[in-house]
């Protein structure tokens, strides 16, 4: 088996959904946390042209941009899909999941009152179109085919920040609220879950 070492800061963001894949298909990774304070030397040598996290390597082998990354665990692992419509509506979801992250972190940053504001409305409104249309799409007791995929991890890690933000986020949503169950009953995610690392976010 190769040696997998992912390397990141010490949260969830655009990691966590990585580590989720080596958990369930129970494959070990050196998981680095690189911390606030020794990144700056850290990054005059990170293997990545942009000088960013996350980078995985793989026997050596570098890989940079976290869906990609993601993109290439999942099928590497078995959690992309059966056919090639299954993998669309994957990664359909996971960029849509990415597009989230990117409104709900621009908007929680911005230090211009008014430009938070708007940037705060259209993360609201992206968020409830998002989950009407996936509690609409829900397929089987998965969002896409009949198993757990990459689909159910992003759905499932975005879903820890947005109820961290709004506990009744599914309110009415009863089928994703089983899902994130489900999915958290896990018991290879359930075991992560109780002993990861305590981050900030
Ligand atoms: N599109 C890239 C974004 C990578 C990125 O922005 N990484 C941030 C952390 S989430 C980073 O390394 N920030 C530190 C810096 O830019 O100095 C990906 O998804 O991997």
């Amino acid at each position: 088996m190769p040696t997998y070492k992912l390397t990141y800061f010490n949260i969830r963001a655009r990691a966590e959904v990585a580590r989720y894949l080596f958990v369930l298909a129970d494959v070990p990774f050196i998981d680095e946390r690189i911390s606030e304070e020794d990144w700056p030397t850290y990054k005059q040598t990170v293997k990545n042209p942009f000088r960013r996290l996350p980078v995985l390597e793989v026997d050596g082998k570098v890989f940079i941009e976290s869906i990609a990354i993601e993109s290439y665990l999942a099928l590497t692992f078995g959690f992309h899909g059966k056919n090639n419509w299954e993998k669309y509506k994957i990664d359909m979801i996971t960029y849509s999941v990415d597009e989230m992250f990117t409104k709900m972190f621009t908007s929680q940053f911005e230090p211009d009152e008014e430009k938070k504001r708007n940037l705060q409305e259209d993360y609201c409104k992206y968020k409830s179109t998002w989950l009407k249309a996936l509690e609409a799409g829900l397929e089987s007791d998965y969002l896409v085919g009949n198993t757990i995929t990459l689909a159910d991890l992003e759905f499932f890690c975005i879903s820890e920040y947005l109820l961290e933000q709004n506990q009744s986020l599914f309110e009415n949503c009863p089928r994703l609220k089983s899902l994130f169950d489900r999915i958290a009953n896990n018991k290879k995610i359930a075991d992560w879950l109780s002993k990861r690392s305590k981050s900030v976010c």
